[in-house]
């Protein structure tokens, strides 16, 4: 904690980002066959590649994910073709029939998690599948039922369960606020409980979502999230962050008094849904820079950065 109050009183960034100069880093120009838009993509490093899941979607309007891999992080070459399309397993098939959404990457024990926005004719469920090489790809659950999504998952286990931070609600207009939910097998997920409200800020009045998978910090787990205000003109999607107990995830230690990144430039304002900054996946270095990858207007894909000093201390 002592750490916690220096760091505090070290001065405090409010527009902790920086976004990329060559902002939208990849567009649907940039996939190597006919799409709508490309965005909303998890992120990890695999050796020593950065590697982008992007959300695809098609001229149906149905979304599909795919691979990106880059040596930069910034230039990326996109896959020839699909990775994870709507599953045909009878169990799976009905809930992905109209798409699979918003992946998130989770590395735990030398695999790599990948949780995902499953939408069918019955609403939205949180699906969990698993790569150990980015080639073949085995579903494992839907860890909730529907309406519950952005699901991201912690890097290790607590107390020997899997933690998951999950969005139930939030569909039609209707509020949404970020719980947390614990399981034994990534199956079986309980002892569910809320942990971030929409109601503590007035940047975020309808509805949260987590947005990356928690970090570990010396502090606690950071993780970012969107958050969304509806306004006479249509919603404004922008990003806070929080910091959790390391032991006790379900407990916040503190979070970000306002939202750090927001929509302002054109790529971010205008698109298929204007006013979105989205992040799925964010990509840590060893000097402590966050390379965070976000959707933008739901069309193309945008890079900020920041530290993750600057990011706990507007946390506590
Ligand atoms: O259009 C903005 C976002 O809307 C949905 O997010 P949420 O349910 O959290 O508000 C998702 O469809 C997301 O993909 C999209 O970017």
């Amino acid at each position: 904690m002592d750490g916690l109050r220096k760091l505090s009183r070290q001065g405090i960034n409010l527009s902790p980002f920086v976004k990329h100069p060559g902002n939208p880093i990849l567009q649907r120009e940039d996939v190597p066959y006919p799409c709508n838009t490309v965005f909303n993509a998890g992120a990890c490093m695999y050796g020593e590649e950065y590697i982008l899941l992007l959300r695809v979607e098609d001229f149906a309007g149905k979304s599909h994910l795919t691979l990106a891999k880059s040596q930069n992080g910034v230039d990326f070459t996109v896959d020839e073709k699909p990775w994870i399309t709507s599953s045909r397993d009878p169990y799976y098939e009905p809930y992905e029939r109209y798409g699979v959404e918003d992946p998130r990457i989770t590395p735990i024990d030398g695999a790599y998690y990948i949780t995902y926005t499953a939408y069918g004719p019955y609403g939205v469920r949180t699906g969990i599948g698993r790569t150990k090489d980015f080639k073949q790809f085995e579903r494992i659950s839907f860890a909730t039922d529907v309406d519950s999504k952005d699901g991201v998952l912690f890097p290790k286990k607590i107390a020997g369960s899997y933690v998951m931070i999950i969005r139930p609600g939030g569909m039609a207009g209707r509020r949404g606020d970020i719980w947390i939910s614990y399981s034994p097998d990534m199956i079986h997920w309980g002892k569910s409980r809320l942990l971030l409200t929409s109601e503590d800020n007035r940047w975020s009045t309808e509805k949260l979502g987590a947005a990356t998978p928690p970090l570990l910090t010396e502090y606690g787990w950071l993780f970012f999230y969107h958050g969304v205000r509806t306004t006479p003109s249509g919603r404004i999607y922008r990003v806070g962050a929080a910091l959790l107990e390391l032991e006790h995830p379900h407990v916040v230690i503190g979070r970000t008094p306002h939202f750090i990144l927001a929509p302002e430039e054109n790529y971010e304002r205008i698109g298929d849904v204007p006013n979105v900054v989205f992040p799925c996946g964010a990509v840590v270095e060893e000097n402590g820079t966050i390379r965070m990858y976000y959707g933008v207007a739901d069309t193309a894909i945008a890079l900020a950065t920041t530290h993750i000093d600057d990011i706990i201390k507007l946390c506590i």
